[in-house]
C-alpha cells in the first residue's frame, strides 16, 4: 500500500464538488486505478453524496442497453435534469453496438455541459468493476448529477448485484438473444423494477412480454411491486418517455413505503462488503503463509478443527498477530 500524502487529493476533490469536468474524470481514473487515492477521494466525497437518482441498465449484450441509455439521457435532459452515464461494457465492440460515449456524441450531447459519461474497462484492481462500480457512481452523485444511469452487463453474479443498488433497477431484453429464458437463468428478472422489450420492432417481441407478464404473477403479494413491461425501440426514441415514466412511478413507490432508504442502505452494504472481501482476499492470497501462520498445521495435527481455525484467520486478518 503506497503512502499518500496528506492533501494530495484536496485539489482533486475540490475539483469534483465544483463540478470541474478534467477533476471529474481523474477522479474516477483514481476509483479504476488508484487503491491509495479512491480510498482518500471517497473518504472525502462521502459526506456530499446520497443526492443523486441512481438507475441502473442491466441485460445481456447486444438487448440495446446503451442506445436505451442514450435515448433516455435526451429525455432526461429534455426536462432538464443533468445526467452522468457510467458504462461497464467490455462487449459492445463484440456486439455490433457503437460504444455509449460514441452514441451519445452522434446525439450531440458531447458539448452538453449537463452530460458527462464515463465508459469503464472491466478490470480494476480491488476485485473488478461490481467493486468499483458504486464507487464511480458517488463521484458523480457527488458532483451533483441529478441522475446517475449505469449501465451494466447482466450476466455474472456481482454485475446483478451491483444493478440492484439501483434506486430503480431496470432490465433489458430483447428477442432472441437476451430473451426471457436466459434471464430468468442468469437471476435477473428477481432484481428488476422495471422489465424492458427492448427491440420491440422485431419478430418474438410480443411473444417475450407474455411470458414476462406470466412470469411474476406466481410471486407477487397484492401489496408489492409490479415490475411494469415496457416495450421500446430505443434505435427510434420510441417507448422511451414510457420507461422514464415507469421509472418515475417506481421511484415514487420506493418513497411511499420508506423503500429509497432501503435501497440506500443496500447500496452501502454493498460497498462496505465489496472492499472488506478485498482485504480478506489480499490477506489471504497475497500472503497466504502470514495470514494463516501456524493454522494449517494445527488443524493437519489434529489441535484444531477448520471452523475454529478459520475464526482465528478473521481475527488475525481484522488485527494481525505475530502468529
Ligand atoms: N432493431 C432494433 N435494433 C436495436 C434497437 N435498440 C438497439 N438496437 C441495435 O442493437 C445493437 C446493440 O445495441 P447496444 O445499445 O450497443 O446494446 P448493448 O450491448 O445492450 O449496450 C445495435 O446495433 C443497435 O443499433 C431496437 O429497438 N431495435
Ligand atoms: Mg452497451
Amino acid at each position: 500500500v503506497s503512502a499518500v500524502e496528506p492533501g494530495a487529493f484536496d485539489a482533486l476533490v475540490a475539483g469534483v464538488l465544483d463540478g470541474d469536468r478534467r477533476a471529474l474524470a481523474r477522479a474516477l481514473t483514481v476509483v479504476e486505478d488508484d487503491e491509495a487515492g479512491l480510498r482518500t477521494v471517497v473518504a472525502a466525497l462521502h459526506a456530499h453524496t446520497g443526492r443523486a437518482r441512481v438507475i441502473a441498465l442491466t441485460g445481456a449484450p447486444g438487448v440495446g442497453k446503451s442506445t436505451l441509455a442514450s435515448a433516455l439521457t435526451a429525455t432526461l435532459r429534455a426536462r432538464g435534469d443533468t445526467v452522468a452515464v457510467v458504462a461497464v461494457d467490455p462487449s459492445s465492440p463484440v456486439t455490433g453496438g457503437a460504444l455509449l460515449g460514441d452514441r451519445i456524441r452522434m446525439q450531440g450531447h458531447h458539448d452538453d455541459p449537463g452530460v458527462f459519461i464515463r465508459s469503464m474497462a472491466a478490470r480494476g484492481r480491488l476485485g473488478g468493476m461490481a467493486a468499483a462500480t458504486p464507487h464511480a457512481v458517488a463521484v458523480l452523485d457527488a458532483a451533483g448529477f441529478d441522475v446517475v444511469l449505469v449501465e451494466t452487463v447482466g450476466v455474472g453474479q456481482s454485475e446483478v448485484e451491483v444493478a440492484a443498488t439501483a434506486e430503480t433497477t431496470v432490465v433489458v431484453l430483447a428477442p432472441g438473444a437476451g430473451d426471457g429464458v436466459q434471464a430468468a437463468k442468469a437471476g435477473i428478472l428477481e432484481v428488476a423494477d422495471v422489465l424492458v422489450v427492448n427491440q420491440a420492432d422485431r419478430d418474438g417481441a410480443a411473444a417475450l412480454e407474455v411470458v414476462l407478464g406470466g412470469a411474476f404473477d406466481s410471486v407477487l403479494t397484492p401489496a408489492s411491486w409490479r415490475p411494469p413491461i415496457v416495450p421500446t425501440v430505443a434505435v427510434r426514441d420510441e417507448g422511451v418517455d414510457a420507461l422514464l415514466g415507469a421509472c418515475d412511478a417506481h421511484l415514487e413507490h420506493l418513497r411511499a413505503g420508506g423503500g429509497h432508504v432501503e435501497r440506500r442502505k443496500r447500496r452501502a452494504e454493498h460497498a462496505i462488503r465489496e472492499i472488506a472481501m478485498v482485504g480478506i482476499r489480499r490477506a489471504l492470497g497475497g500472503d497466504p503463509v502470514g495470514a494463516m501462520g501456524s493454522l494449517p498445521r494445527r488443524v493437519a495435527d489434529r489441535e484444531l478443527d477448520p471452523f475454529a481455525a478459520a475464526d482465528l484467520l478473521l481475527t488475525n486478518i481484522a488485527a494481525p498477530a505475530a502468529d
